[in-house]
């Protein structure tokens, strides 16, 4: 894993644009520090998924058919469950036979999970799987030939570039079977002001998210990057629905990765992560893309986010 992370980090930044990615954000500190962005009130995308499943709870439920046969629900990256538990609670109340497979590269993060459901739904049979998303998914079907219903929430399809969000729809499907399901998070564009300030938060707490990358490059890698030395820069295209965000370098200098050495002119950018916001057409054309038919798309009541069904 560590070495992984070095060779990421090197390629990245000896690229010309150099770039991080934005998957290296959540070590302790930066899930922490998400945590403190999905409570702040212009991070709209936590609030408008969860009304989502505490709202529309039993339409999500008839669109996903589980009274049909008894399931596998597979979430991608299932962190806390947060949004999913409502869904999960109104399974196990209506005593659907299905197991839930949260899938996820944090280990404490998914015995937490365990430990919170066996108090929370004691009915409810949990198979936590430790990896990443496609290995894990693999290892989901090669299981059980239980029908599949894939959870990918919370806008993190967003985090990637479009090819490679194509890409990640694409190998899912491929591994599920006619009659499976996906189910994904989308944030849709929006007021640009609106999409703007949720990435760029006055109190800096976004800010201190980035360069906390810096500093778990610092920490894991052996490297010196002084942290006031960068500046988090964040722009908002509305005419693509890309928003990025950027490290800027505020002077000439010179950093130390190891043995390695990297340097930086003034005001150049690293970038550092996309969060991307689609169209309901887009959502459509890129479930046909990979393979799946779009059943429906269910929205928040401000129509800013919505979970998008897609059948094999
Ligand atoms: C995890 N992901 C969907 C978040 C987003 O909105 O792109 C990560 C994030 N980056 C800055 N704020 C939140």
């Amino acid at each position: 894993m560590i070495e992984s992370f070095r060779e990421d980090v090197l390629h990245g930044l000896k690229d010309y644009p150099k770039r991080l990615q934005s998957k290296y954000f959540y070590d302790e500190n930066g899930t922490a520090l998400f945590q403190r962005i999905m409570d702040m009130s212009t991070y709209y995308l936590t609030a408008c998924e969860l009304e989502i499943f505490r709202d529309k709870t039993v339409e999500l439920a008839e669109v996903l058919r589980v009274e049909q046969e008894p399931f596998d629900l597979i979430e991608l990256g299932a962190g806390d469950a947060m949004k999913s538990s409502f869904l999960l609670k109104h399974l196990v109340g209506k005593k659907v036979d299905f197991n839930y497979m949260p899938i996820d590269i944090c280990g404490q993060v998914l015995s937490a999970l365990r430990d919170r459901l066996k108090q929370d739904l004691p009915g409810l049979t949990v198979i936590p799987l430790y990896g990443e998303y496609l290995e894990m998914l693999r290892k989901a079907t090669e299981q059980s030939d239980r029908r599949k219903i894939v959870l990918f929430l919370g806008s993190n399809i967003g985090n990637m570039e479009l090819e490679d969000a194509h890409g990640l729809c694409r190998s899912v499907n491929r591994q599920l079977k006619v009659g499976d399901t996906m189910l994904i998070g989308f944030d849709l564009q929006k007021n640009p002001h609106t999409v703007l300030q949720a990435y760029n938060d006055k109190e800096g707490i976004t800010e201190a998210f980035n360069l906390n990358l810096l500093e778990r490059i610092n920490r894991e890698l052996d490297a010196d990057f002084n942290i006031t030395a960068f500046q988090h820069y964040q722009t908002y295209d509305p005419m693509d629905g890309g928003c990025r965000s950027y490290l800027v370098s505020l002077i000439d200098q010179t950093i130390r990765i190891g043995e390695e050495f990297i340097s930086f002119r003034v005001n150049e950018p690293v970038a550092v992560e996309i969060s991307r916001k689609y169209t309901a057409l887009e959502i459509d054309r890129m479930a046909i893309e990979s393979g799946f038919a779009p059943i429906t798309q269910i929205a928040d009541s401000k129509n800013w986010f919505v979970d998008a069904v897609w059948l094999v």
